[in-house]
């Protein structure tokens, strides 16, 4: 009997692991924080509820983080797909007046381990998107809290998505490399040895993610964003904000002063094609993924290409440069070129928005806003 259950929990774990259904493989899970799942209580448990639990189709969503740069407009983007009380959208911040109008908010402390699990059980979340985190030039500002944030705040969501069987998507960045890295193009697979806090919990939290995939089938998933562009909401404290302000720079003064290089050249990304991506890559089935953390690619330009075209549509607007060291020894230290070639061969991944594209809909964008708000437009 114990020689039939030694064979089999092995061999049906490794069949549920890489069989298509995705999940996490509970027979092996860990007793993370005292909680054990037995096979038979689950099964009970699920059979129990299967007529009203959110399922694979029909998942229920908690964004941590969520009033960053990116959260309400994923939100927005998963309530359409799944409904409006599908998707929770959490923060230790208040939230706007219009949020709360969009669908459910809740307060989310990614350092209070009860708080989350609390949120978890109480809404049946079955997908959780962490974005709570740090940014490049914040993190180095504070690297206590960074450390906290990116580091412990990981570990809560973690042991939660373990316990909770959750599928769990993690961003990772062009931070996670480092001057040792290849830079133009970074692969998926190379030297990782960032010289930021940031980098540094973003490495730490691919290899935590992946490793609690191969040993207990945790269905981690990670994307590693490149500057994301957004008119709509502001980057918080990272190296590539300045291709967002000198969107509202060049429709407000006409002038524009970088922190870089006028050659210094990253990989950028337009927040539309990002929020795509990430979505598209959470519902992809699991047998498709042979990584779980992958590069994401859109474009590639230097402070000066941007400029270049938005005098297409704005000539007079003026560039002068004033690098300052911290920014640009990190830009320095980051790759120029992401080589996306593994996510677009395994699960469809392709870039809509290049630099003229983007350049037109961020003007637009911020010239219909600044219109609105009855603001003059330069
Ligand atoms: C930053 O600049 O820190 C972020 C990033 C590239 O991850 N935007």
């Amino acid at each position: 009997m114990l020689s039939g259950v030694r064979v089999w929990v092995p061999l049906a774990a490794t069949l549920f692991r890489t069989s298509c259904l995705g999940g996490c493989n509970r027979m092996r899970s860990p007793q993370f924080r005292g909680f054990s799942w037995s096979p038979r209580l689950i099964s009970r448990w699920n059979t129990r509820d299967s007529i009203d639990l959110p399922n694979e189709d029909n998942p229920r969503i908690l964004i941590t983080g969520g009033l960053g740069q990116l959260g309400v407009g994923l939100a927005e983007i998963l309530r359409k797909q799944y409904g409006k009380e599908n998707v929770i959208l959490s923060d230790i911040k208040k939230p706007p007046p219009e949020v709360y109008q969009c669908g459910p908010f809740v307060y989310a402390d990614v350092l209070d381990y009860k708080n989350l699990r609390e949120l978890v059980v109480n809404y049946r979340i079955t997908w959780l998107v962490h974005y709570s985190a740090l940014l490049s030039v914040v993190g180095e500002a504070n690297v206590a809290l960074a450390r906290k944030i990116n580091i412990t705040g990981l570990h809560n969501v973690l042991d939660l998505a373990l316990e909770s069987c959750l599928r769990l998507f993690v961003p990772s960045t062009i931070g996670a490399f480092g001057p040792t890295s290849p830079r133009d193009p970074a692969p998926d697979l190379c030297v990782q040895r960032p010289r930021t806090i940031y980098g540094v919990s973003k490495v730490h939290g691919e290899l935590m993610g992946e490793y609690l995939h191969h040993k207990y089938g945790l269905d981690f998933r990670c994307l590693r964003y490149p500057g994301v562009i957004s008119a709509n909401t502001q980057p918080g404290g990272g190296t590539t904000d300045y291709a967002v302000q000198i969107f509202h720079d060049a429709l407000s003064t006409g002038h524009h002063e970088c922190y870089l290089r006028a050659d210094t050249r990253l990989p950028m990304m337009h927040i539309g094609d990002c929020h795509r991506a990430t979505v598209e890559f959470m519902q992809a089935p699991e047998c498709q993924l042979s990584l779980r953390t992958y590069n994401i690619a859109a474009m590639s330009f230097t402070p000066e290409e941007v400029a270049t075209e938005i005098r297409k549509h704005v000539p007079h607007l003026k560039v002068t440069y004033n690098p300052d060291p911290v920014r640009q020894t990190i830009a320095d230290s980051w790759p120029v070129r992401f080589d996306d070639s593994n996510a677009r061969r395994d699960w469809g991944w392709k870039s809509m928005y290049g630099l003229e594209e983007l350049v037109s809909d961020m003007l637009s964008s911020i010239h219909d806003k600044r219109t609105s708000a009855g603001l003059p437009v330069s």
